[in-house]
């Protein structure tokens, strides 16, 4: 596929409820989009990073600006024999995964397009219809927690994951397995804690959790190794894993038992997949997580998740428990069983809503 035109734009959504995690609170998403014009189609892609560098080193003016002067100008005019040819001219760039994986991504959707496949098929998924787990934020009570953990459990979703950082963990858990003992429960640091913290890290066994992740160091393999053998909880790291090299490093050391595969962090499809290969050789579950994605970085992450690595409920769930109204057609529905339908239709599988999409742009450049 040759590329004639790329347009980078930034929109903003506001979330329908904060979402707080251990590094703090979002209200409004500001999204950089990525749409690419090759052979005669379109495709689209989404920048996962968060509005701070507070998640990873990237936020939407590193994106753009990496966009802008490398990313775009390596790709365009130039002739690519499939989306992930692109990804090894992508290398030099140290870093800057979010920036690379809008673009790589987008070329997958119009290579699925090309081939008349659904995306999902294009990537080797195999899964018509995917598990769901829903991501609780930090509220400002515990009651506030519980009522939203039993609207989602009554929406179906098959897992919980709540936030937890210190002060929001032990007595937390307590009242949450007070109420609801059996369910499917996870919870995730975002690297609130570090090694001093093991009496505590320790206690949280008795909660039998499906799996902690990432308690300590977002740049850190070797401390997870040393809790990982203090813990009987499984931990699953998402900051640390950048991609297959970190993820066949951390497996060999025992940082891990499961590993949270995001496309943005791992820098797009093609690094995703090979996470995807070496966890499955190494028997280690995988899941998708999410970035509060709008409905283009969703339906990415619908079809990675169809992979056969991914044995686990996802964060991916429903556009409305983000959205008021989504900048995808249809918006992206969960069953009563706490499952998502794969598209069977080529590309993307959602149209993006132009109109939407243009209501929400604040900003917006063209390069041809
Ligand atoms: O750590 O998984 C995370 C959101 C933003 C940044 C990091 C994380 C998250 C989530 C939310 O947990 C997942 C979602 O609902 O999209
Ligand atoms: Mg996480």
């Amino acid at each position: 596929m040759k590329i004639k035109r790329v347009e980078i734009r930034e929109i903003r959504l506001p979330l329908v409820h904060f979402f707080e995690a251990s590094f703090g609170r979002t209200t409004v998403r500001r999204i950089v989009l990525v749409r690419v014009e090759a052979d005669g189609l379109t495709g689209w892609g989404e920048v996962a990073c968060g509005e701070e560098p507070f998640y990873s080193h990237e936020t939407p003016e590193t994106a753009w600006h990496i966009l802008r002067d490398f990313l775009i100008p390596w790709s365009l005019g130039r002739e690519w024999a499939t989306a992930s040819a692109i990804a090894p001219r992508f290398r030099p760039i140290r870093g800057h995964n979010m920036a690379k994986a809008a673009l790589e991504n987008a070329l997958w959707d119009i290579e699925a397009q090309q081939k008349g496949v659904p995306l999902a098929k294009l990537l080797g998924g195999t899964l018509e219809e995917i598990p769901c787990g829903v991501s609780i934020g930090i509220q400002n009570s515990v009651e506030e927690l519980l009522e939203k953990i039993q609207r989602e459990l009554d929406a179906g979703y098959q897992r919980v994951k709540v936030k937890i950082k210190p002060g929001w963990d032990v007595e937390v858990l307590e009242r949450i397995r007070h109420k609801f003992p059996r369910i499917a429960l996870m919870a995730d640091a975002n690297s609130a804690y570090t090694l001093a913290d093991l009496p505590r890290l320790k206690s949280l066994d008795r909660f039998c959790l499906m799996m902690v992740e990432q308690p300590l160091g977002w740049d850190d393999l070797l401390d997870h190794a040393k809790l990982q053998r203090e813990l009987a909880t499984p931990i699953c790291l998402d900051e640390s894993i950048h991609g297959a090299d970190d993820a066949r490093k951390a497996i060999e050391i025992g940082a891990c038992k499961i590993i949270n595969v995001k496309l943005g962090r791992v820098g797009g499809f093609t690094a995703a997949r090979q996470v995807e290969e070496v966890c499955r050789a190494k028997n280690v579950p995988v899941w998708c997580g999410g970035m509060l994605e709008s409905g283009i970085g969703r339906a990415h992450n619908i079809a990675l998740s169809t992979l056969p690595g991914f044995t686990l409920p996802g964060d991916v769930s429903a556009s409305r428990r983000y959205w008021t109204q989504d900048i995808i057609d249809p918006e992206v529905m969960v069953t009563p069983q706490g499952t998502i339908q794969v598209p069977q239709t080529p590309g993307l599988g959602y149209t993006p809503n132009l109109e939407r999409i243009e209501k929400a742009t604040v900003r917006k450049e063209a390069f041809a």
